[in-house]
């Protein structure tokens, strides 16, 4: 089952996506996702100039083989653009191997360990009373794990908070980068406020989330764990810069707050100490940042090793393809945790028909043969790329901060 052909289709139908499509010469296609948000183009050409030339003439049946190929084979390893080439390239033939033996993805990974998986949405409020009608608005769809972020008083705009209530929250926006203001001592004032707020109002009816966007110190992030501690988060996420390892030993002396990690990450390497030092509690993987299904699974089996469970990035700027191979995945894996979800923005459903199906406050992949994802060439050419690009940050005195 030779590969004839690799092209790369990069659209925009509602926000860029990268797309891999891979045929062989039996006529079996299969579809990856490349998205790099804000950096769509770089992964593209890695695709286009260097990875799809020298696909064609591989047995695409060899998933391990080739993504050691191009791991190895290119000397120069990890990092974003890489890392996403090369989880297009796995989901792709993961997808065709599906497709091939008439069987959807997650018979091939070891078969269903539960009959579906808990999602988690995103609630968001320029005000309490905005927050409240979003998180009922979520409680309604039947979600039984939802997000809270809402708008500090006092800064102009904060990350999460959808353009208009109870829209999806889409930061890459602008042509080029929008300037955010940040104060850190105005978020941890309030973060333990909002977050006492919700729980106040609702009660424990669900399990509540909190995404810290990488923006505090070991030891603000400490305080807000221990200020956070009497709300029962199942997760606090990405509190402080993801890169520094022994920063959560810090964070971990002080609270006992779940810690989910790992959206910014690429490989295993990134996780190892935080893993194996039990730093973390869910590893925040995105299937495409990381290297497809294959280096995600072993990823997610080393964290099963230390008790940590998995928690798969899912935002609108990973494509449906990259939420599929993710809820293959999460259906099989002994330690899954839950996943994130948030509805694509229109039109995405004119050019990926997904057989992903949502109720209760759980998804499933559906049973199609590979992924279940149909992606429309046709429909993505008439959604022409256009650059868009994440907003950064400013502290008060004009200084960048994380964003
Ligand atoms: C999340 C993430 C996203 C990122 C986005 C950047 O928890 O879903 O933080 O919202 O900001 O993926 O492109
Ligand atoms: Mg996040």
């Amino acid at each position: 089952m030779k590969i004839a052909d690799a092209r790369v289709v990069v659209s925009s139908p509602g926000r860029n996506f990268v797309t891999l499509v891979i045929e062989t010469v039996d006529g079996i296609t299969g579809v990856g996702d490349a998205t790099l948000n804000g950096r769509e183009l770089a992964v593209a050409s890695y695709l286009r100039d260097h990875v799809c030339p020298l696909l064609v003439g591989h047995d695409a049946r060899r998933i391990t083989d080739i993504w050691s190929y191009l791991y190895k084979g290119a000397y120069w390893r990890r990092g974003g653009v890489s890392m996403a080439a090369i989880a297009a390239v796995d989901v792709a033939l993961w997808d065709i191997k599906g497709k091939a033996m008439q069987t959807p993805v997650y018979q091939l990974l070891g078969g269903a360990a539960r009959d579906s998986i808990l999602a988690y949405g995103h609630a968001s409020g320029n005000s309490f009373d905005e927050l409240d009608a979003s998180i009922q608005g979520f409680l309604d769809k039947g979600y039984r794990a939802i997000r809270a972020q809402a708008a500090i008083p006092g800064i102009p705009h904060t990350y999460g908070i959808g353009t208009t209530p109870g829209a999806t929250y889409e930061p890459a926006n602008a042509a080029s980068p929008d300037e955010e203001v940040w104060e850190t001592s105005l978020y941890l004032e309030f973060a333990p406020k909002m977050i006492a707020h919700v729980r106040e109002q609702f009660g424990s009816t669900f399990q509540l989330l909190h995404d810290v966007h990488h923006r505090l110190s070991p030891i603000e992030a400490a305080r807000l764990g221990h200020d956070l501690e009497p709300y029962r988060l199942l997760w606090l996420e990405d509190p402080t810069a993801a890169e520094d390892p022994s920063a959560f030993r810090t964070i971990r002396a002080h609270t006992t707050i779940p810690i989910a990690v790992g959206e910014v990450f690429n490989s295993i390497w990134d996780f190892q100490h935080l893993i194996t030092e039990r730093l973390i509690d869910y590893v925040r993987a995105s299937v495409s940042h990381v290297g497809g299904i294959t280096h995600l699974l072993r990823i997610f089996s080393l964290a099963d090793l230390y008790g940590i469970r998995t928690g798969s990035h899912g935002p609108t700027d990973l494509s449906p393809i990259s939420l599929s191979a993710a809820l293959h995945v999460d259906l099989t894996v002994p330690n899954f945790g839950i996943q994130e979800y948030m509805p694509f923005l229109s039109p995405a459903e004119e050019v990926f028909h997904t057989s992903y199906t949502f109720a209760n406050g759980y998804l499933h992949p559906g049973d199609e043969p590979g992924l279940g994802v149909l992606f429309d060439e046709q429909a993505a050419a008439k959604h022409p790329y256009t650059p868009r690009y994440l907003p950064v940050n400013r502290r008060v005195d004009g200084s960048i901060h994380d964003w």
